[in-house]
């Protein structure tokens, strides 16, 4: 049967959009109130609510992930050098650059598509502050082995949620690992805010630090404590997130059907890698991600992007180019290729499908159709 292109274009993501009506009686909520932003009601409820489905035990809300990111580098007073990935986001490196530290890009692991666990002692040196590791695409990383490290040299780990909203490994939120978790609230995300982000942490007394970080420092009118900046969720924002968190539910039972979908009918075809799938881990089911090994499938991921435009899918190479291959980094040590062989394989195999609550089943099988038709 030939495959035909999808009347409207299929992105690799739609955010959940909360039923208008709702969120007009939200804002008007929000109006009445006369309180727009500064920690206001429905920040104050949006940040309990979420402490208690990310099960986690202390949280603070941000207006983006990058900017609590940035924070919590800056609230755990990280210096010098730390080892992070370099199949991520931009934000991640980044966010160690603006705090004047030098990111050092450790491989990754084959199977998880996370930092290799193994490879990061090798690049501790006198310098290293921390350990910055991201959940690419939901997937746990080790981190039983990246507590073991940084305990043993004495190191801070910071985990990038980005990718993870709701994931649990044994039934614990994936926020309560490490010094730091940060999540992104980006309307690319399963929840959003719009924009927005957070941070959860174990420890009560780097509340007070990242709260002051996130205000400018401000303690009272007449105080400023530390050098912060503007990291503050607004009303709107917050009004959002209640909105879509309440959507969560049923967006994930969505998602997870999609998501075994796309499972059934690509696992058995050669030349096509999944993420494998784990028992203690209830998976976030934000991205489906597959690996296309070119001499396998007889034909490369570039042209299987290319060629899924034709039929009005757009799929995402998340991460190609790798973190270390940017014009600001490849300078970097660290970031010489052969340094880097498991990522750069992946970098030129990964490829992000489609994946929101506004596909159907069908709408599934016959992008995995269309790609099954890119096989030679
Ligand atoms: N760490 C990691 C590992 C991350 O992945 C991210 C963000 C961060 C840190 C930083 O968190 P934030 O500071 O963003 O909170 C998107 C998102 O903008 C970004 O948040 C996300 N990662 C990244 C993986 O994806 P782009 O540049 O690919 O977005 P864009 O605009 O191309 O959107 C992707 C597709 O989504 C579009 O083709 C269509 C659809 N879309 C997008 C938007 C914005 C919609 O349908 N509606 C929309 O409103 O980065």
């Amino acid at each position: 049967m030939t495959n035909i292109p999808f009347k409207k274009p299929i992105y690799i993501t739609k955010p959940l959009l909360p039923d208008l009506k709702n969120v007009n009686e939200k804002l008007k909520e929000i109006w009445d109130s006369g309180w727009l932003t500064n920690f206001g009601a429905q920040h104050a409820l949006l940040e309990k609510k979420l402490k208690k489905y990310l099960n986690v035990q202390h949280i603070s809300l941000f207006n983006n992930g990058t900017n609590a990111l940035m924070i919590a580098i800056k609230a755990l007073n990280l210096t010098g050098e730390v080892i992070t990935t370099p199949f991520t986001f931009p934000a991640t490196p980044n966010s160690l650059t603006w705090n004047n530290i030098t990111p050092v890009f450790c491989d990754i692991d084959d199977k998880t598509m996370n930092i290799d666990a193994d490879k990061i002692e090798k690049l501790i040196t006198p310098k290293t502050s921390a350990i910055l590791a991201v959940h690419v695409f939901g997937t746990p990383c080790n981190i039983e082995k990246i507590q073991k490290i940084a305990n043993k040299h004495k190191l801070k780990v910071i985990y990038d949620a980005a990718h993870a909203f709701g994931t649990k490994i044994n039934g614990k939120g994936i926020g309560s690992f490490g010094d730091i978790t940060m999540f992104s609230f980006h309307a690319t995300k399963l929840f959003h805010t719009i924009e927005g982000g957070a941070l959860t942490f174990n420890d009560k007394n780097l509340k007070e630090k990242i709260n002051l970080l996130r205000n400018f420092g401000i303690k009272n009118e007449e105080t400023v404590l530390a050098p912060g900046i503007n990291g503050k969720m607004n009303e709107i924002q917050a009004g959002i997130g209640l909105l879509v968190l309440n959507m969560m539910k049923k967006a994930k039972k969505t998602r997870k059907s999609l998501y075994e979908t796309y499972e059934k009918h690509l696992k058995n075809i050669n030349g096509i890698k999944l993420l494998q799938n784990k028992v203690n881990v209830k998976k976030s089911y934000q991205y489906f991600a597959v690996r296309i090994n070119e001499e396998e499938f007889g034909t490369s991921r570039d042209k299987v992007y290319k060629q899924f435009k034709k039929y009005n899918v757009f799929t995402r190479k998340y991460f190609h180019p790798l973190c270390s291959e940017y014009q600001c980094y490849k300078h970097l040590q660290s970031a010489k290729i052969t340094n880097l062989p498991v990522a750069q394989k992946i970098g030129k195999e990964v490829l992000c499908m489609p994946m929101h609550e506004g596909l159907s089943k069908k709408d599934i099988e016959n992008i995995c159709n269309i790609l099954k038709s890119f096989k030679k």
